[in-house]
C-alpha cells in the first residue's frame, strides 16, 4: 500500500537536513513533514534527524507540543529513528549551554567530549563500533565505519543499559546508538556513512524484507584517518563550470590560448570519488573571492545534484563573506552560507574573509561575533565550519626577522635560509597578508573553526608531497582536527603525513583527477602501515 512507502520526517527548521532528505528518496521511499504533533502520532515510521543545538530543539519541541507527541510515540513503541541530537534529546538532560532538560526517556546526562587528553574535539570522522545487543538496523555494520560528527556525547552507564545497542570509543565509551523495542536512535550519521549507512536506513525503512543476521562484534576501532578528494572548480572562458587544477594556484594552461585546465565535471568526478571510496568531498569555488556565488547558480546546482547520490560529507568553499550586489541588495555571509547549506553541503569553508577576521581578533583581542566564521558557527554549530588556510613559505636567515611563528626548516631555503614563517594569503593566493599561518590558526579556533584545511602554495600540485614542517607545525598548534592538503603525488605521500604529524586527514586533486592514483590505492597502503582507514 501506499503508506508503506511514506516515511514522517521531524525537520523543525534548525538547519540541513537536506542529506536525510536525499537518502530516504534514495532508498525509494516518499516523504511526508511533520507540521503538527498528530503528524507524529498518526506516522507509520518517524525519522528525527535533530540539528542545531540541544537547547534550542528542545525549546522548538515544548513550544510547539512535539516533545509530549514524542514521548508518546516512543512510549507506545512505534517505529522511530532518531539520528545524531536525535538521539542526544531522549537522555534526561545536555551540558550543552546547560544544563538544559531533554525528552527524559533515558536515564543519563549528555556532556562534552574531553579534549585534554589529545583527543581533538568535535569528534569529527568515521569509527567502527562495538556492538552490544541486537540491535537489527546494525546488522550489516559489522566492522565497517560510520561517520559521526558531534562535541557531546551519552555515555553507558547501569542506568541506561537496557536500552543501548552499540557503544564507540573517543578517549571515552560513548553510546553510538540505542534501541528498545521500535525504538532506534543512532550518534553516527546513516546518511552520510556511505553504504553501510544507508543499509542502516533501509532496515529501518524495511525491517521485514532484509532478513536478520547474526550482530558481529566489531573490531577496537580508533578515529580512521580521512582521504579526502578536492575538486577546484570555476567558470572557464566559454562559460562553462569545470573542475580545474593548479600548479601553484595557477589554474590556466601555459599555451597560446592560456585556457583554465579542464579535468573534467564537478558533478561526474564528485559521483566517481565517492563510489572509489574518498572519504569525504570537497568543492572549492575558486573565483568566489571576485564572483558572487549566489549569482553563481551552477555551484549551487553542482551541490543539489551530488548530494542526490552522494553520501559521505560534502564540504563548499568560495565567496563566503558579505557582500552587495550592482542593484544594492546587501547579502550576509550567513545567506551566502545558508544557500550552500539548503543546497547540500554539510560543512563550508571559509578562506579569505577568515583571514581578516583573525587579523582583526589579534588585533583588537576582541570577539566581536561578527564575523562570517562566528555567525556561522553560531548558528550552524563549529563542526560545519571549515577554515581554509593558503599560506606561502617565506624563508628568512634568522628567527627573529619577523613577528610571526617561525620554524627551522628541515631543507633549506635556496639561499641556504634555515628558517621559515608560513605567510597567510588572500584571493586565491594573489595577496599576502600580515599574519602567518600559526597565528591564523589559532585565532580561528578560537573565533568558531570547527576544522582547519591547511593548503601550502609552494606544494601545490608538485606531487612532491605534504610540506611536513607547516602540518606539523599547525596540527600540533590547536586542537581541532587539521586536514593536510597540497603536494600529494604517491601513496608513500599520505603514510608520511600521518606518521610525522598530527593531521586528521589528508586532502588531494591532482593525482585523484589525472588518475594517476586511485583512492583505493590510498587506502590500501595506509591499511598496509598500519594506520586505520574506512574500506
Ligand atoms: O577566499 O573564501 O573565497 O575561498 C577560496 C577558496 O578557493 C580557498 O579555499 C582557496 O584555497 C581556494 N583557491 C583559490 N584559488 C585557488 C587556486 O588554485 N587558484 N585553490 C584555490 C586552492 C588548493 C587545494 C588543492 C590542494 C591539493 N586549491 O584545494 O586542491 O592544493 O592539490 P594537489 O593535490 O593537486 O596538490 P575564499
Amino acid at each position: 500500500s501506499a503508506s508503506n512507502s511514506v516515511v514522517t520526517l521531524l525537520d523543525y527548521g534548525a538547519g540541513n537536513v537536506r542529506s536525510v532528505r536525499n537518502a530516504i528518496r534514495y532508498l525509494g521511499f516518499e516523504i511526508e513533514d511533520v507540521r503538527t504533533p498528530k503528524d507524529i502520532l498518526n506516522a507509520e515510521r518517524l525519522i528525527f534527524p535533530g540539528v542545531g543545538a540541544f537547547a534550542s530543539a528542545m525549546d522548538v519541541l515544548t513550544k510547539t507540543g512535539m516533545a509530549e507527541a514524542l514521548c508518546t510515540y516512543i512510549k507506545n513503541d512505534r517505529p522511530f529513528l532518531g539520528i545524531c541530537l536525535g538521539l542526544q534529546l531522549l537522555f534526561e538532560s545536555s551540558e550543552e549551554n546547560g544544563p538544559v532538560n531533554g525528552l527524559g526517556l533515558i536515564p543519563s546526562v549528555v556532556g562534552r567530549f574531553n579534549s585534554s587528553n589529545g583527543f581533538r574535539v568535535p569528534h569529527i570522522g568515521w569509527n567502527a563500533l562495538q556492538v552490544a545487543k541486537d540491535s537489527e538496523i546494525l546488522d550489516d555494520i559489522g566492522d565497517h565505519h560510520v561517520y559521526f560528527v558531534h562535541s557531546y556525547r551519552a555515555m553507558p552507564s547501569d542506568d541506561n543499559k537496557e536500552w543501548v545497542s552499540s557503544t564507540c570509543n573517543y578517549g571515552d565509551d560513548f553510546i553510538a546508538s540505542i534501541r528498545r523495542g521500535n525504538a532506534h536512535a543512532v550518534q553516527f550519521h546513516p546518511e552520510k556513512s556511505g553504504d553501510v549507512g544507508l543499509s542502516v536506513l533501509r532496515r529501518f525503512l524495511n525491517p521485514k524484507s532484509q532478513g536478520t543476521k547474526k550482530p558481529t562484534q566489531g573490531k577496537a576501532s580508533k578515529l580512521a584517518k580521512r582521504v579526502i578528494a578536492c575538486l577546484d572548480v570555476r567558470t572557464n572562458d566559454k562559460g562553462d563550470l569545470v573542475v580545474t587544477k593548479g600548479d601553484q594556484y595557477d589554474v590556466r594552461e601555459h599555451t597560446k590560448e592560456n585556457e583554465v585546465r579542464n579535468l573534467g565535471k564537478p558533478v561526474e568526478l564528485a559521483g566517481q570519488y565517492y563510489k572509489d571510496g574518498a572519504d569525504e568531498v570537497s568543492f572549492l569555488n575558486i573565483t568566489g573571492f571576485r564572483d558572487f556565488p549566489l549569482g553563481d547558480l551552477p555551484m549551487l546546482e553542482v551541490l543539489r545534484h551530488t548530494s542526490e547520490n552522494v553520501f559521505v560529507p560534502l564540504t563548499v568553499g568560495g565567496g563566503i563573506r558579505d557582500f552587495t550586489d550592482a542593484n544594492g541588495r546587501h547579502y550576509s555571509s550567513l545567506e551566502v552560507a545558508s544557500e550552500y547549506f539548503r543546497s547540500g553541503a554539510d560543512k563550508i569553508s571559509i578562506g579569505s574573509d577568515a583571514v581578516y577576521a583573525g587579523e582583526e581578533y589579534i588585533k583588537t583581542k576582541v570577539k566581536t561575533g561578527n564575523s562570517s566564521l562566528e555567525q556561522i558557527s553560531r548558528v550552524y554549530g563549529n563542526q560545519a565550519v571549515v577554515v581554509s588556510i593558503d599560506p606561502r613559505r617565506v624563508y628568512l636567515k634568522s628567527p627573529n626577522d619577523v613577528q610571526f611563528k617561525t620554524i627551522s626548516v628541515t631543507k633549506p631555503g635556496p639561499s641556504g635560509e634555515e628558517y621559515a614563517w608560513y605567510q597567510c594569503t588572500v584571493n586565491g593566493g594573489r595577496e599576502g597578508r600580515p599574519i602567518g599561518a600559526y597565528e591564523l590558526a589559532k585565532a580561528v579556533e578560537e573565533l568558531g573553526a570547527g576544522e582547519i584545511l591547511l593548503n601550502c602554495i609552494d606544494c601545490d600540485g608538485q606531487g612532491k608531497g605534504f610540506d611536513i614542517d607547516l602540518i606539523k607545525l599547525i596540527s600540533d598548534a590547536v586542537s581541532i582536527p587539521v586536514i593536510a592538503s597540497s603536494g600529494a603525488g604517491a601513496v608513500e605521500h599520505f603514510s608520511e603525513v600521518f606518521v610525522k604529524t598530527n593531521a586528521s586527514a589528508a586532502l588531494a586533486a591532482g593525482i585523484f583527477h589525472r588518475k594517476e592514483v586511485p583512492i583505493q590505492s590510498v587506502k590500501g597502503h595506509l591499511l598496509e602501515e598500519g594506520i586505520e582507514v574506512r574500506i
